[in-house]
């Protein structure tokens, strides 16, 4: 069987929410036309909540592709949940698209509408000419408490077939950024192949022996070094046990450094305007295009203020970011002595989330019967504070 393997499509995505949706468009078109079977490991939505007309644009996406003809279908399903359809579209839920245990999520929603299936703590065996997949999966689980779950549940892989094992969270090995992260050794024996959401930029890996493949997301979101390659999606052959990634018509991204300590002040704005152009090029794709300034800029002056007015200049032609992460990120690396790698591909989310925990630990808060992880779900479920405040209260004092 060929499975396609397609993740973080953050549809909602409030910056290029047009991107988000166009470029899922494709990759799942092309991977439908290209694969027997596909697998999204998380963040289909960007939010834990997104807005009915976000629902509408997942629901237009996956009705077009649950009804084309599939071969393959999902025959069998064990664990929490069940399967509405039996279309070989699998998928759990991300980081973004986590909510406190037992609040349906956005993932949860497909499901129910049978647009998908929905193995966020089951297996689901698909069949195809008489071959059979088994793909098990764990879904919605806070990055911290995953190697625990794990080792509660103890996926087995299902005899006679090959075995997926497709989940959604940071690795110590990709992210050294908190020593509770999962190592890639830790992860479940016995799997023929290891599917994994949440990093942006994809990576390919050796778990015991056989492949991890992320993807890596679909749309642009967080303007790093690592994100200037075109997205797309992994295509895995379980007979050739070989694979291929795809690419799709992404929105280009590009990203220079211009140190402008070699320029006098006069000519700062138009080395800047020059790297500008030159990434621009000929093209007429609207690229992202994101300049990072090293070296001093005095504060309040009209180099600054031409800087930051780059951006709608180049309106119409380019997305353009100017930014002076020289200073900000001096500033964030005195604070947190971390490994600089570990920062770089991590989301702000992700960070808020270590920064609580390390704050949690600090002050020597037992939070009882829930996660520290969990309680920041509470905290954040609710527009306004007092109401969160009293949920999060609530919550402590029933543990
Ligand atoms: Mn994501």
């Amino acid at each position: 069987m060929r499975i396609a393997i397609l993740s973080d499509f953050h549809l909602g995505y409030g910056r290029f929410r047009d991107d988000a949706f166009r470029q899922a468009e494709e990759a799942l078109s092309k991977a439908a036309s290209m694969a027997d079977v596909m697998i999204i490991p998380g963040d289909i939505f960007d939010s834990r909540a997104p807005e009915p007309d976000v629902i509408a644009e997942a629901i237009n996406l996956f009705r077009n592709l649950s009804r084309r003809e599939w071969k393959a279908k999902t025959i069998e399903f064990s664990g929490e949940g069940q399967p509405y359809t039996s279309v070989p579209i699998i998928a759990i839920p991300g980081t973004h698209e986590r909510r406190a245990k037992d609040a349906a999520d956005p993932v949860d929603i497909l499901g129910l509408a049978g647009l998908l299936v929905d193995i966020s703590n089951a297996t689901a065996i698909i069949e195809s000419e008489g071959e059979k997949l088994a793909v098990r999966g764990i879904g919605g689980i806070a990055d911290e408490r995953f190697r625990q779950v794990v080792c509660e549940i103890n996926p087995v892989p299902v005899k006679g077939m090959f075995n997926v094992f497709v989940f959604h969270e940071s690795l110590y090995e990709l992210l050294p950024f908190n020593e509770d992260f999962m190592r890639l050794e830790e992860l479940p024996q016995g799997f023929d192949l290891y599917v994994c959401g949440h990093i942006h930029g994809r990576v390919e890996a050796t778990v015991h022996g056989k492949k991890l493949l992320i993807p890596g997301s679909t749309v642009l979101t967080q303007l790093k070094e690592g994100e200037q390659e075109a997205k797309g999606f992994y295509v895995y052959d379980t007979k050739s046990m070989s694979y291929e990634y795809v690419r799709i018509n992404s929105r280009r991204f590009v990203m220079q450094k211009i140190d402008v300590g070699k320029f006098g002040s006069g000519e700062v704005v138009s080395a800047v305007e020059a790297g500008i152009e030159s990434m621009i090029g000929g093209a007429n794709d609207r690229p992202v295009i994101r300049v990072v300034i090293e070296g001093n800029i005095p504060r309040g002056s009209s180099v600054e203020m031409d800087l930051n007015d780059m951006a709608r200049r180049y309106e119409g032609r380019a997305v353009v970011e100017v930014s002076k992460s020289g200073i900000t990120e001096d500033a964030v690396r005195s604070v947190y002595t971390r490994e600089r790698v570990a920062f770089e591909k991590m989301s702000v989310k992700d960070y808020g989330i270590g920064i609580f925990l390390e704050k949690i630990k600090e002050s020597g808060t037992d939070t009882g019967r829930i996660s520290p992880v969990e309680l920041l779900d509470i905290l954040s479920s609710e527009q306004s504070k007092d109401k969160a405040v009293a949920k999060a209260l609530e919550e402590l004092l029933e543990s």
